[in-house]
């Protein structure tokens, strides 16, 4: 059987990131991908130009949809939009049998805001409690927790302070330091740093949805967590390496470099 995994986040019109990514990690990753549309952003290579979120009851509905009939191998999530919407689908996460991965997403790589302010505090209190593994870049663990990484030694910090919200690990993605692309995944007790060398390639639109995406497949497969983050992280990694210009702005990685052919690569 195909396992099915759900995908709760916002539309990118661009199809870089958002909704789009996840679905197009999933097919690449051989499990049945499934969506619940948080938000619709007008959005291409150059930023965003516009997002409006969806009501909660919309988001609801969607969610049961899936859940209650086809079922839930994993479930990942990306942006929330706001404090109502972080809320919602923390309490839907948690009537769920399947294991959570929680991308705790603050702004755009083009720094365009998709989560409230307002919405920071639910973040902490209702959303990290309900992960199996919560997924911040450094800029996510600034904002979620206060801690500012300025080195690979400040990332043990900044991990025991997401975990201290109280998700089952912590992923921190130490991508936006100068150097190898280095990320510390820890339980609190097992650390694993997994370390992928620096592509020269700007086109790296989506790739935190892509990584989050990859765990939630391989963990719908069987994997347990470390297996999981490191065949995302070897995914996102060939991904990265084959991002490709889109638009006159930051092309999206290759969700589909695997598939393709040696010989067209
Ligand atoms: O990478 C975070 C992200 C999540 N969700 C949507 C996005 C982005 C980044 O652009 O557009 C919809």
């Amino acid at each position: 059987m195909i396992p099915g995994v759900l995908t709760v986040a916002g539309s990118d019109s661009g199809g870089g990131a958002g909704i789009q990514a996840d679905l197009k990690t999933m097919l690449a990753l051989g499990v049945h991908g499934m969506s619940v549309v948080t938000a619709v952003t007008a959005q291409n290579s150059l930023g965003v130009q516009g997002a409006w979120e969806l009501p909660v009851a919309a988001v609801r509905a969607q969610y049961r949809s899936v859940v209650d009939d086809i079922g839930v191998r994993a479930v990942k999530t990306g942006m929330l939009a706001s404090a109502e919407l972080v809320e919602a689908v923390a309490e839907l996460i948690a009537g769920t049998d399947a294991p959570a991965v929680i991308d705790p997403v603050g702004v755009s790589k083009h720094g365009d805001a998709l989560l409230a302010a307002s919405a920071l505090d639910s973040v902490r209190t209702k959303l990290l409690p309900v992960a199996t593994v919560a997924t911040p870049n450094l800029d996510e663990v600034a904002q979620i927790t206060g801690v500012r990484v300025e080195s690979e030694a400040d990332m043990r910090r900044a991990a025991a302070a997401v975990l201290a919200y109280g998700p089952r690990w912590a992923l921190i993605k130490g991508g936006h330091l100068p150097g190898d692309a280095v990320d510390l995944l820890t339980d609190g007790s097992e650390e694993h740093w997994l370390r992928a060398p620096r592509h020269d390639n700007r086109h790296t639109h989506g790739t935190g949805c892509t990584l989050a995406s990859a765990i939630a497949s391989q963990l719908a497969k069987g994997q347990s967590v470390p297996e999981a983050v490191a065949a995302a992280k070897e995914y996102l990694t060939g991904a990265v390496a084959a991002g490709f210009a889109l638009g006159g702005g930051i092309g999206p990685v290759d969700h589909g470099w695997r598939l393709r052919a040696a010989s067209e690569r």
